[in-house]
């Protein structure tokens, strides 16, 4: 049994401002954004994901922490988020350019994953580019 002083101290820490959030943010990784099509020098960001996250999360946080860094994204009925806007650059089917998703892993191995924001799964300390690109 928690003596009422113990379950108070308990729920202070609790509390606490700045105590860890647990699971919340514990996977680091950068995000750079690139264009294939236009002479803009690269951009780049950090920003964390919880433990086994998916991309998009990192993305939101990142969004949300204003370092600059804005998307946007559609809901694709079979493979769901479709990334579509980079800081105010947005692909079209007309002009067809649209964001590549590029990843560098830790041992420097550039990869192009078969799966978009909502599925792919960061490693710690991978480099994830988003890449303005024809097709
Ligand atoms: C053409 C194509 C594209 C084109 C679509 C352009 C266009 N407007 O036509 C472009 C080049 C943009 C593209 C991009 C990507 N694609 Co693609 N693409 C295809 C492909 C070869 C055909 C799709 C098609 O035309 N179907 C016929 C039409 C009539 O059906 P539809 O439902 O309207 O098709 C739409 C969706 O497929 C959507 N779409 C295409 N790719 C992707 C990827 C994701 C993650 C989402 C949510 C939607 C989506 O765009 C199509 C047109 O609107 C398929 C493979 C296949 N054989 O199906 C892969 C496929 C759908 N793509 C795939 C992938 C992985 C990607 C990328 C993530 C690759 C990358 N690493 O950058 C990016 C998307 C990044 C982002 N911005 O979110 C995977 C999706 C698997 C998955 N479970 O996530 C597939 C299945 C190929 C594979 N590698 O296995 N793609
Ligand atoms: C931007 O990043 C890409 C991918 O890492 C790299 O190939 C390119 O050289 C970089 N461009 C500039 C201008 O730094
Ligand atoms: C990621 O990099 C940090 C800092 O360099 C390091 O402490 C950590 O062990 C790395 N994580 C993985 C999974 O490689």
């Amino acid at each position: 049994m928690m003596t009422p002083v113990l379950l108070s101290a308990t729920l202070l820490l609790l509390l606490l401002p700045g105590a860890p959030a647990t699971n919340s943010n514990q996977t680091p990784i950068k995000i750079l954004v690139a264009n294939s099509l236009a002479n803009a020098p690269n951009q780049t960001y950090s920003t964390s994901l919880a433990f086994r996250g998916i991309l998009l999360g990192g993305m939101r946080r990142l969004q949300d922490s204003n370092q600059g860094f804005s998307f946007y994204y559609t809901e694709d009925p079979n493979y769901g988020p479709f990334l579509v806007c980079v800081n105010g650059q947005c692909g079209c089917t007309a002009g067809r350019t649209y964001w590549e998703l590029l990843v560098i892993k830790e041992n420097n191995e550039l990869i192009r994953p078969d799966v978009g924001i909502g599925c792919y799964i960061p490693c710690a300390n991978e480099t994830i580019i988003l890449n303005y690109n024809s097709y």
